[in-house]
């Protein structure tokens, strides 16, 4: 492996990751919770599906608080989902099929059940120096900063007559980077991990590790100009590939709310920072008036000028985009940007729109279920859900912003990121086949015809697809590697894209409509791949069309 070379682009380009939200991919033990055995037992399905390196969301020691965002114990394994001998089992078999894990740390903060924190709540100033603490008046919060999760970033905690930063919930205490000692820490934990076997690491919302040197309110915003893309975060990442030595991993680091200058330097080789970065403007084409939690459809031009944004100026300048339409974190994009009101439009769209991010220049990532092509669950109570973020959000949507209960709850139907964490639907046994046991969470409302089982033989399956998608991404060089140019849009739910590499041009077109479109006056080319068996080439795109032509 070579990817902090310069040969990444063919590399990189090469590559499919499959992102694991490991409580809802599958049950081994029948307690409502997936695992790493669980992982184990689907190996030969990832196997076939053709993926390279699967990202496993945190599997530590946790008080689940987040879902095991928040982290108690970095070198060890939580007993609900599994053990070590589990994990060292896993690494053999992933890598006999030519599988490589990819890890999750989340070093912006820790648990306030970590030990540090503890030695820090008892008074311990070494510890105390591991997190951002503040004095003062504890009935005023130190800034006016927002939590990412709803209410001000910062707790009072009675123990150390201190203010203390957390930028997600109230219990994951925000690590201070400043202090040498916990970037040690964590270069440390890369390097227990790298023993063991793993090729690669996603690192959490990376980009807001970098916290000024004193605090101030944000009267313009929310306090994230303070922190996003902070004063030192390149050094300190370049730190931490070189101490944890991991610079010929797979690495990608989440970035939140950054831009495509700071996502450059990230990913640039000779930065020996990271291979690549998710960003998350493509998210914002369905907010309204710039807030996440309504319910609206994507504005596609929107979404088509931020892919030529990022596709375009992330290729000039020697960046590398991981491309996705989803993770743990979000709906499903087949609800969300396809059709699921019927079995037929579901496939369809479910179809076109890896169509359209799996030939961007880029290593794509698919988040589990997707491939099948799984939609939103159908919950209709507020008690089936789970997530912390979504929950406070029901209640601020009410309480602060004056919405009904109907509107607030069919917003996070629409919205929460418990939509993409439901089950894996295996097959249409009870529970999908994820658990003999009762789920931590319900499963979709679909699972009875909507399931692997049903699709991996299927030829016209959502599942064939994808596979058919890495097969063709894997033995089409201008995929991988070829430069990439938006074109002009022939209508506005449409996008389009060419591909080139030496003579060879690839011309990618979706149409994110259930309405014929348009299509580009193109001469010749034949078919490289399209979800419609006879696509309407020439004149128009069928509803839901995403077909790519190629001129060699
Ligand atoms: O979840 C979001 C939208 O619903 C994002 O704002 C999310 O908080 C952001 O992308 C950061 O996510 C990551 O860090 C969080 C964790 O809850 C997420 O699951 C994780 O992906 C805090 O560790």
């Amino acid at each position: 492996m070579t990817i902090g070379s310069n040969l990444r682009a063919h590399e990189l380009g090469s590559k499919v990751a499959y992102e694991i939200y490991i409580r809802s991919f599958n049950d081994s033990n029948g307690d409502g919770v997936g695992d790493l055995p669980g992982i184990t037992a689907r190996l030969d399905y990832l196997a076939d599906l053709g993926v390279d390196y699967l990202w496993i969301t945190p599997f530590f020691v946790s008080p689940l608080k987040d879902g095991g965002y928040d982290v108690a114990d970095y070198c060890n394994i939580d007993p609900v989902f599994g053990t070590m001998e589990d994990f060292e089992e896993l690494v053999r078999e992933a890598d006999k099929r030519g599988i490589g894990l990819m890890l999750d740390m989340v070093f912006n903060h820790t648990s306030d059940q970590h030990e540090w924190f503890q030695k820090a709540l008892a008074g311990d100033p070494k510890y105390q120096a591991y997190f951002l603490l503040q004095d003062g008046d504890p009935s005023k919060p130190p800034t006016n900063w927002d939590s990412k999760f709803g209410g001000n970033a910062w707790q009072w905690s009675p123990e150390m007559g201190k203010w203390y930063l957390h930028l997600y919930d109230v219990s994951q205490p925000d690590l201070d980077w400043r202090n040498p000692e916990v970037r040690e820490e964590l270069a440390g934990v890369l390097r227990f991990w790298r023993e063991k076997g793993v090729k690669g690491f996603r690192f959490d919302v990376v980009n807001n590790i970098s916290k000024p040197e004193t605090f101030e309110d944000d009267f313009e915003g929310d306090g994230r100009r303070f922190y996003t893309d902070g004063e030192h975060v390149d050094e300190y990442l370049r730190e931490l590939v070189a101490r944890g030595g991991i610079d010929d991993l797979m690495t990608v680091g989440e970035m939140s709310s950054t831009t495509i200058e700071h996502c450059i330097e990230y990913t640039k080789p000779e930065n020996h920072e990271l291979a690549m970065a998710f960003s998350f403007h493509h998210f914002r084409v369905d907010n309204v008036n710039g807030n996440r939690w309504a319910k609206a459809k994507a504005n596609v031009p929107m979404l088509r000028d931020t892919f030529a944004g990022w596709q375009e100026r992330m290729t000039e300048a020697g960046g590398w985009n991981a491309v996705f339409w989803t993770c743990h974190d979000q709906p499903r994009p087949a609800t969300r940007f396809g059709d699921d009101s019927t079995p037929e439009l579901l496939n369809r769209s479910a179809k076109m729109l890896p169509v359209c991010t799996f030939l961007m220049r880029g290593t794509p990532y698919i988040y589990q279920g997707e491939e099948l092509g799984m939609t939103n669950p159908g919950f209709t109570s507020i008690d089936q859900y789970r997530d912390v973020e979504s929950i406070n959000y029901y209640h601020i949507m009410q309480d602060v912003e004056g919405k009904s209960e109907k509107e607030a709850f069919d917003i996070i139907a629409y919205k929460s990121r418990d939509n993409g964490r439901t089950p894996v639907q295996w097959d249409d046994s009870e529970n999908a086949g994820f658990s003999t046991g009762e789920p931590w969470i319900g499963v979709g409302n679909n699972y009875s015809w909507l399931n692997a089982a049903a699709e991996v033989d299927d030829p016209n399956s959502v599942f064939t697809f994808y596979k058919n998608l890495i097969a063709l991404r894997k033995a089409e060089e201008v995929i991988q590697a070829g430069d990439v140019k938006f074109l002009e849009s022939p209508a506005p739910q449409v996008i389009a894209y060419e591909r080139t590499l030496d003579d060879t041009r690839v011309v990618v077109q979706c149409n994110f409509s259930g309405e014929e479109q348009p299509a580009l006056a193109l001469e010749g080319g034949e078919i490289l791949v399209s979800n419609y068996e006879e696509p309407g080439n020439g004149s128009v795109l069928r509803p839901w069309e995403g077909t790519a032509l190629v001129w060699r």
